[in-house]
This record gives C-alpha cells, sequence and structure tokens, in this order.
C-alpha cells in the first residue's frame, strides 16, 4: 500500500491534537509525520502511535518531501505557509477561513461534493465547523426535493475558539457565585478589547461583525452552504450563538423544500444520508445533544417537524462534534478521498 508524509500545522491546538487522533485512529497510511507549529509551541511533544515527535517551528523549508499538509493554525499561517508547501509539491488541507471562498479552491465536505477535489490546485479548504454539519443534514434534502431556503440559529461550543476558551469555560463555571464578574479574557473574540463571561451566559456573537450586521461566523455559513451546495440562489440566513458548552455544535435548522415532503420522508433521508445519524423518538425523550455526540464522528439529526403553517417547511435540530466531523474528521476524509479517488 502506498504510504505519504503528512504534517500537522498547528499541531498543538484543539484542532491539530484531533487531526492526530483522527489519523491513528482512522490508520491512515504514513510514511512520516511532522507536527508543525508557531514559535510559541515549539519544542512541546506529541505522542503518535507509540513514537514521541518534538513540535518544530513552521518554516518553508518543513514541506520539504511532504505530501499532505493539514493546516489549522489560525488564518495567518495559512497565507504564509500554505503556498510555501504548494510549491513544493504538498496538497494542502486547510482549515481556516483564509482560502475557503477563493474560486480556485475547492470547498469540500466529502459526503456532499467530493467531485469538486478533482478542481483543486494545490489547496482544498475544509468548511466552517457549523456549516459542515448543517449541509451533511441538507444535501440529502436538496437532492430529493430541492431545496429554496434555509434558516439556522446555531448554540455553538467553546472549543471552536480553541483550548484557551475551554479553559476560560472552566474556570468561571468552578465559581458559580462569581460569575457575573468572572474574569474574561478570550470569548466572544479574543483580539477584541471588550470580552463577556461564557459560563451561565449565552453570547450571540462569534467571530467579528461585518458592515452588513451579520458577524463573520454567520457569513461563513451563508456563503460556504451556497458554495459547497452548488446552488447560489438558495436563500440562507443565520445567527450564531455560543453557549457555555466544551464541545459539540447544535443547530436549530429551518429548511423549506420545493416538492412536498412528510416527515417520514425526511427522516428516511437522514437514516439514509452517509455520515448522518437519525436520532429523533420524542415519544422516549431522545434526540442529539452535545453532551452525548462528543467524540464521535457522525452528524446526527432529531426533532424533526413539518412546520404548521408551510407544508413544505421542516425543522431540524442537528448536532456534531466540531473538533471531529466539523473539523478534523472532515479533513482526514478529504485527505483519504484524494487517494480513494487516485488525485494525489
Ligand atoms: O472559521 O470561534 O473555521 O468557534 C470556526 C470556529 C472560526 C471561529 C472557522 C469559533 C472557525 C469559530
Amino acid at each position: 500500500m502506498k504510504t505519504y508524509n503528512v504534517a500537522i500545522i498547528g499541531a498543538t491546538g484543539a484542532v491539530g491534537q484531533q487531526m492526530k487522533e483522527q489519523l491513528e485512529k482512522r490508520n491512515f497510511p504514513i510514511k512520516d509525520i511532522v507536527f508543525l507549529s508557531s514559535s510559541r509551541s515549539a519544542g512541546k511533544e506529541i505522542e503518535f502511535n507509540g513514537k514521541v515527535y518534538t513540535v518544530q517551528e513552521a518554516k518553508p523549508e518543513s514541506f520539504e518531501g511532504i505530501d499532505i499538509a493539514l493546516f489549522s493554525a489560525g488564518g495567518s499561517i495559512s497565507e504564509k505557509f500554505a503556498p510555501e508547501a504548494v510549491k513544493r509539491g504538498a496538497i494542502v488541507i486547510d482549515n481556516t477561513s483564509a482560502f475557503r471562498m477563493d474560486k480556485e479552491v475547492p470547498l469540500v465536505v466529502p459526503e456532499v461534493n467530493k467531485s469538486d477535489l478533482r478542481l483543486h490546485k494545490g489547496i482544498i479548504a475544509n468548511p466552517n465547523c457549523s456549516t459542515i454539519q448543517m449541509v451533511c443534514a441538507l444535501q440529502p434534502l436538496k437532492e430529493l426535493y430541492g431545496m429554496t431556503k434555509v434558516v439556522v440559529s446555531t448554540y455553538q461550543a467553546v472549543s471552536g475558539a480553541g483550548i484557551d476558551a475551554i479553559n476560560e469555560l472552566k474556570a468561571q463555571a468552578a465559581d458559580f457565585d462569581n460569575a457575573k464578574e468572572a474574569e474574561a479574557k478570550v470569548l466572544p473574540v479574543k483580539s477584541a478589547e471588550q470580552h463577556y463571561p461564557i459560563a451561565f451566559n449565552v453570547i450571540p456573537q462569534i467571530d467579528q461583525f461585518t458592515e452588513n450586521g451579520y458577524t463573520f461566523e454567520e457569513m461563513k455559513m451563508i456563503n460556504e452552504t451556497k458554495k459547497i451546495m452548488h446552488d447560489d440562489s438558495l436563500a440562507v440566513a443565520a445567527t450564531c450563538v455560543r453557549l457555555p458548552v466544551v464541545t459539540g455544535h447544535s443547530e436549530s435548522v429551518y429548511v423549506e423544500l420545493q416538492k412536498e415532503a412528510t416527515v417520514d420522508q425526511v427522516k428516511q433521508a437522514m437514516t439514509d444520508a452517509p455520515g448522518v445519524e437519525l436520532m429523533d423518538d420524542p415519544s422516549n425523550q431522545i434526540y442529539p445533544m452535545p453532551l452525548m455526540t462528543a467524540g464521535l464522528d457522525e452528524v446526527f439529526v432529531g426533532r424533526i417537524r413539518q412546520d404548521l403553517d408551510n407544508p413544505n417547511g421542516f425543522h431540524l435540530w442537528v448536532v456534531s462534534d466540531n473538533l471531529v466531523k466539523g473539523a478534523a474528521l472532515n479533513s482526514v476524509q478529504i485527505a483519504e478521498a484524494l487517494i480513494e479517488e487516485n488525485i494525489i
């Protein structure tokens, strides 16, 4: 079997650690692996398949001989080093928002648009976590019934904002009586001046605001959904909200179909969809929740209801681990698809 030289950039981050775990768990055909990071995390040690590796500072030369480079160290690192990796013959799978809307860059969820991988020119973008889990549930409905409109509200975990945000939630949660005055340095946006506690709170802001009043996270969901599903005419609106959950994003999704469908048909579509698991049994209080889906691969869908005023409208509750299918697993599945399809 052919094996590959792999690099993980951002190896010590929340997503980087999960990328390492997915490669181990899925027995990815690795010849050699290097763990790269900013100078700040260089020197740390990482165990991979029983062997200890030292994290090295990313430099252009680090990509010499690399076949597949998995980037998750922030947009500016990707902008700087992804072209260097491509120049040296690597295929880059980038988990930041740096290249997602670039026309030359495929934006791929393998269950939805694997065939776009063939169009790559060196860089392939991994979509935003909230977008990935939503399109996994939407694509089968669009194929079967057509789709005109999507309205989503998210309930997002802090792990999307990194290890610092996880630690901040844990520290604040330890002190219920002082929650209101809790020290906050990370959320909603680390680089901003104003911060708010997340423990016992709900923050209707993820990423910075854009000029139209939507946040970048909301605009990412809107634009990426249209690109992945190849439908610029699909109406999409999003409201992205942070909750005091460590890992696992939840979404309330309202979708309007072109053709009429029944709840049973929508449930069947979820049962048949690759990567999706139906978890919908209200009589037994069965529906997905982030605590129960943490660490799992699938996108879980429950609470499926027909709209009471529009027979073509359906409401879905969609939950998945944002670090797994929302990030690391999707990146590794892209790499696996490149091998399966003889693209690499
Ligand atoms: O665009 O803060 O991939 O939860 C996803 C996680 C942006 C930040 C992306 C968060 C990131 C977001």
